[in-house]
């Protein structure tokens, strides 16, 4: 890697940053107090490096999408590529352009079980806005327009526009702006370590799964339109249901003919071993939401896919689907996304997390439950998570309160070269998928000495009032 950036330059960027930059999902004043964001200037393979030539190993892969690595430059050349040949054009005036449509098709066979047709967006928060507003529209078009809830869980994340906010079960984001709005209903999570502890695991994921069934009944079956679900839920924490859950909500959802929206925005295009999460799981949804992996992240793009019969009851009844984004289709962004996926195929990275990298991890993590801060250690294919507990045995938290814990953790990873994410009292990892096993030996032995480094400050924390 390059020289590290004149120290002026990066005091000017900061200082720029301050004045006119207000980055996502961040509190502004914590902005200010330090100065600025960490500014970081350039990457490769899983390495991160900032303004200050500090480099981390990003075990987030970015936000959760770096999937193939930083530096490819294949990708950047399929970018060039087509922005000489073709750099815009829409699929509004009954076009198409070459790299959308290779793409839906490249995708469709990587989903398999009748998940035949694509919707194109930008993001993953699109991407669900598109699957909500396209299950009414469908339901409408079945002649059963009352069909209108949407049954999501606590704590889920689906993104950050109103109606995806309103999807996710997030009560911070809900606390602003007055969401959700009408028409969704949470229901429990199947987070066994939060709200489990003690029970049977399966019978929790029996009674996690139960609470949709419930809901559904309460609301009245012939009102909901759709139940939707990260496979694991990301953003969340990193909370892998018990076995058993997701084959019971499915049957839940057929029961009462409702539909099921898998969404793969983090699980997608190999994070658990599988192309995408519920084939992990072994359910078939009727909808799915993609975003993130699809390219690497290297340019925005996301998707939703839809089942056969949906688009036949779209052909059939149809008239216009009135929905759609400038840039849904985007062949520059298409273009990538097909040399990433061709990437992921020709290097076999989704076989590779499931029969050596994501037992690797799982077996390296394995270490940390010998650490006295460790609640829980829990990982698949190449997502985990290390909940940080008060007291050994327990799923108690410093401070008698979730959420105290986990910032010193990550920032104790970071000063030590590692980049992670703490959710609530849990650090949480995300590598890409190419982090090799000294990569995975390297996280996992700068993780253990951050805890034991933050431990005299975590047994500081004051007991809440
Ligand atoms: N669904 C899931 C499952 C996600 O993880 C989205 C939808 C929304 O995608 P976009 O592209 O609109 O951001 C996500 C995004 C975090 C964090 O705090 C996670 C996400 C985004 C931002 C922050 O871990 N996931």
């Amino acid at each position: 890697m390059t020289k590290p950036m004149a120290a002026a330059d990066v005091a000017e960027l900061r200082r720029m940053d301050l004045a006119h930059h207000l980055p996502a999902h961040t509190d502004y004043q914590i902005q200010q107090q330090l100065g600025g964001s960490r500014i970081i200037v350039r990457a490769e393979g899983s390495t991160i490096e900032d303004a200050e030539g500090k480099k981390l190993l990003d075990a987030m892969a970015g936000l959760w999408c770096v999937n193939v690595g930083y530096g490819r430059k294949e990708l950047a050349q399929a970018a060039y590529d087509q922005m000489l040949e073709l750099p815009f054009y829409n699929t509004f005036f009954k076009t198409a352009t070459e790299p959308a449509v290779r793409l839906a098709h490249e995708i469709s066979q990587r989903l398999g079980h009748g998940l035949t047709h694509v919707f194109f967006n930008n993001s993953g928060s699109e991407s669900n806005d598109t699957a909500f507003r396209l299950v009414r529209h469908y339901w409408a078009l079945q002649g059963q327009p009352k069909r209108q809830v949407f049954i999501s869980r606590w704590n889920a994340y689906h993104g950050s526009t109103v109606a995806a906010a309103s999807l996710g079960g997030m009560k911070m984001m809900h606390a602003q702006g007055n969401l959700p709005i009408p028409g969704i209903e949470h229901v429990m999570q199947p987070y066994w370590f939060g709200d489990g502890f003690g029970e049977e695991p399966e019978s929790f994921g029996a009674r996690a799964a139960a609470a949709v069934e419930t809901r559904i009944l309460e609301v009245g079956p012939d009102n909901v339109a759709a139940f939707i679900g990260e496979p694991v839920q990301g953003a969340g924490g990193v909370i892998i249901p018990p076995s058993g859950y997701w084959k019971k909500v499915e049957a839940i959802c057929r029961k009462y003919g409702i539909l099921l929206i898998s969404d793969e925005v983090i699980c997608g295009f190999g994070r658990l071993g599988r192309w995408f999460g519920f084939q992990h799981f072994g359910f078939k949804p009727d909808i799915v939401s993609m975003a993130k992996g699809l390219s690497s992240g290297y340019l925005p793009i996301s998707a939703t896919a839809v089942s056969a019969p949906i688009v036949e009851t779209l052909r059939q009844k149809g008239g216009e689907f009135v929905h759609g984004y400038t840039y849904s289709g985007h062949p520059t962004a298409a273009a990538v996304a097909l040399k990433n996926l061709q990437i992921i195929s020709r290097e076999r990275l989704v076989e590779r997390v499931a029969e050596d990298a994501g037992p690797y991890l799982a077996n390296a993590l394995s270490r940390l439950n010998a650490h006295p801060l460790a609640g829980e250690v829990r990982s698949l294919g190449l997502i985990g998570a290390v909940e940080i507990v008060a007291r050994k045995g327990t799923n108690q938290r410093f401070g008698g309160k979730e959420g105290q814990a986990g910032p010193v953790v990550r920032d104790a990873c970071i000063r030590n070269g590692l980049m992670v994410r703490s959710i609530r009292d849990s650090i949480v990892m995300c590598p890409p998928l190419i982090f090799t096993h000294a990569e995975i030996d390297r996280l996992v032995d700068i993780l253990e000495r951050s805890m034991t480094e933050a431990a005299s400050k975590l047994r500081a924390i004051p007991a809440a009032a």
